[in-house]
Parts: structure tokens; sequence; C-alpha cells
């Protein structure tokens, strides 16, 4: 199970990032679980309306805070005998969260920089811990930015979007990438609002269709794949 942890607040929520790892899950075949902690800093409420999106799709939710301790016992039982990884930025209180399921675990934890809001990479190494309820959970260093190494992305991302799973035979093109063709089933599935447009757009920048530092990433793992194609 791949445990995706952000904060609430400090660090911001930032749910084109969580895309990301949705999709490193989807390709790895690997159940994902969300969990929003820091909830004793936000508004029960504000935060599920911006995830109601996810829970739709299917994927689990938890809410937790460490302070009031809200949804650590749920969480407890979502990794109960299960194998996890704990993943997410620094300073989102992954070690913090698993100290307080499991008090005896003692990790070390950070002060989040109280100036830009960003943690200070506390946990610097992978660990595979044993819990006493049943399982493993591997904590693990916060990752600014979530390259997709793993994910092959010749045969095109599209399919580790659950919700454009259903139009993509609809594409008037069976290699449609959704992107400029005509007849597109999933374009147009955004266009009548059955596709969140944001998510459209994280499809995009994954796929590497649209600028910014993500489209960088894929043409330099690609380049590094095939040196041939490596610019001078
Ligand atoms: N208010 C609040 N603070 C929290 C919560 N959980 C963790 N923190 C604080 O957030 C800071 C960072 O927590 P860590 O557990 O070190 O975060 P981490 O995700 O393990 O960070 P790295 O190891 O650097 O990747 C610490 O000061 C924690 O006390 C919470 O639920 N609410
Ligand atoms: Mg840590
Ligand atoms: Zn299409």
């Amino acid at each position: 199970m791949l445990l995706i942890i952000f904060a609430a607040r400090h660090p911001t929520l930032k749910l084109r990032m969580l895309d990301r790892f949705l999709v490193t899950a989807e390709a790895s075949d690997v159940e994902p679980v969300i969990c929003i902690n820091k909830m004793d800093l936000a508004k029960l409420e504000n935060v599920q309306r911006e995830l109601k999106l996810y829970e739709e799709l299917g994927y689990k939710v938890v809410y937790t805070s460490i302070v009031t301790g809200l949804g650590v016992d749920g969480l407890r039982e979502v990794m109960q005998d299960k194998i996890s990884a704990i993943v997410g930025s620094s300073g989102v209180g992954k070690s913090s969260l698993l100290n307080a399921l499991q008090p005896g675990l003692q990790l070390r934890t950070g002060e989040v920089d109280t100036r830009v809001h960003k943690g200070r990479h506390t946990t610097t190494e992978v660990m595979l811990l044993p819990l006493a309820f049943g399982g493993f959970v591997a904590d693990t260093p916060g990752i600014r930015t979530l390259g997709l190494l793993e994910v092959d992305d010749e045969q095109g991302m599209d399919i580790h979007f659950p919700e454009m799973r259903p139009y993509i035979p609809d594409c008037k093109f069976a290699a449609c990438t959704h992107q400029h063709e005509p007849a597109c089933a999933v374009k147009w599935a955004v266009e009548t609002g059955n596709i969140n447009p944001l998510r459209y757009e994280s499809y995009l920048r994954i796929s590497g269709f649209k600028e910014g530092r993500y489209e960088r990433n894929t043409d330099k793992r690609r380049a590094e794949r095939n040196p041939r194609r490596r610019k001078r």
C-alpha cells in the first residue's frame, strides 16, 4: 500500500502533486491511500470539499491529526496486516504519524520552517518498521519533486487516470493522446463536465504535453534512456 501523506496546511496541500503520486501507485499496481494530516490546522469541511473529487474516484481518504488524535485509530485499521510505504513532502508529519500509531517507535521528527513552511528533511533514510498491530511500514525521507521513473510512459498515462479509462475506447484514433486529436472522447468528457479539468491538466503535465518542470524531467529521462536523442 502506498500511504500518501499531505498536510492540510504547513506545508500547503498540493493536489497536482497528489495526482503524480496516484499515477505512480496505479502504474505500480499498489493500492494508494490518501492521508491528510495536520487537520487541527484546518476546517474539516473545507479540506473534505477539496478531496471530494478523489473520494468520488474511489480513492480512500483519511483525515488525521497527531495533535487532536483524529483518525489515528482509523489509520491503524487501514495499515493493519499490510506492507505500506509512507510518502510525502518533508514536514507533512510522516514520522510523527508513525510515532502516534505506535508510540514505541520514537522516530525523530523536525519542526517545519516557520517562514517558508517547508520541512527540514529530518528523516534521511528509508526504514522498514514492523508494526505491533500487524504489518510493516516503511518511513521515507520527504521528497521535493516526484519523478515517474518506475512508470512506463511509452503506452500512455491515460490508463492511470481511472476516470479516463471508460472514454479511451471511444476516441476516434487508437493512439489518441487526448491533446489535439479530433473526435477525442476524453476531451469531450472534460468539456461536458464528466472529467475534472484539473485532473485533465495533471494528465497533460504528467504526459509532458505542457510546459514546465515535469516536461523537462520527462525529456531528460527519455534522453538518458536513449542517448541518440540527447540534445548537444
Ligand atoms: N499541528 C500539527 N503539527 C504536526 C502534525 N503532525 C506532525 N506535525 C509537526 O510537523 C513537523 C514535521 O513532522 P515530521 O514527522 O518530522 O515530518 P516528516 O514528514 O516525517 O518530515 P521528513 O522526515 O523531513 O520528511 C513536526 O514539528 C511535527 O510536530 C499534526 O497533526 N498537527
Ligand atoms: Mg520523517
Ligand atoms: Zn482521445
